[in-house]
């Protein structure tokens, strides 16, 4: 079973999102492993978002991301990396297909609502950035005999 990390950005904390935006992963069949809503240092931002370091919306996006609280997740699945990102849809609104996240709530890249690691590799640095081992609870899903 593969794992990702994903957030709720301080867009979709601040529009009351949480709950939509959860329940779309549980309804997938997806399995929760851990989550935490917490403040992002400008130190925990940089290292999340190293690869973009240079680029010009870097420092909007540390600005954005650390000016209000996230809820971070870690998730569980076959394929989860995959699924979750089709789930959120395209980075720009404009591209995101009907029904998924960014289509149906994002008008502006720069507010996107969530974050969904792109790999593997990704995923497990940026789990390891957010979340402690003693944070993430492996257990059975029972779900997971129907999905
Ligand atoms: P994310 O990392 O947040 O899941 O989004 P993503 O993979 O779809 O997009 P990525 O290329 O990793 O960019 C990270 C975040 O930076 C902002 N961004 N702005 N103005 C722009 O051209 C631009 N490009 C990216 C977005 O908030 C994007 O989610
Ligand atoms: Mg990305």
């Amino acid at each position: 079973m593969e794992r990702t990390f994903l957030m709720i950005k301080p867009d979709g904390v601040q529009r009351g999102l949480i709950g939509e935006i959860v329940s779309r992963f549980e309804r997938k069949g997806l399995q929760l492993s851990g989550a935490k809503f917490m403040q992002i240092t400008r130190e925990r931002a940089e290292i999340h978002y190293a690869e973009h370091k240079g680029k010009s919306f870097y420092e909007p996006l540390l600005e954005f991301i650390t000016s209000g609280p996230v809820f971070a997740m870690v998730w569980s699945g076959d394929n989860v990396i995959a699924l979750s990102r089709a789930l959120i849809g395209k980075t720009d609104a404009l591209d995101a297909a009907p029904g998924t996240i960014r289509s149906d709530f994002a008008v502006h890249t720069n507010f996107n609502l969530i974050h969904g690691s792109d790999s593997a590799a990704n995923a497990e640095r940026e789990i390891g950035i957010f979340f402690g081992s003693e944070e993430l609870v492996a257990y059975e899903h029972t779900i997971q005999r129907w999905v």
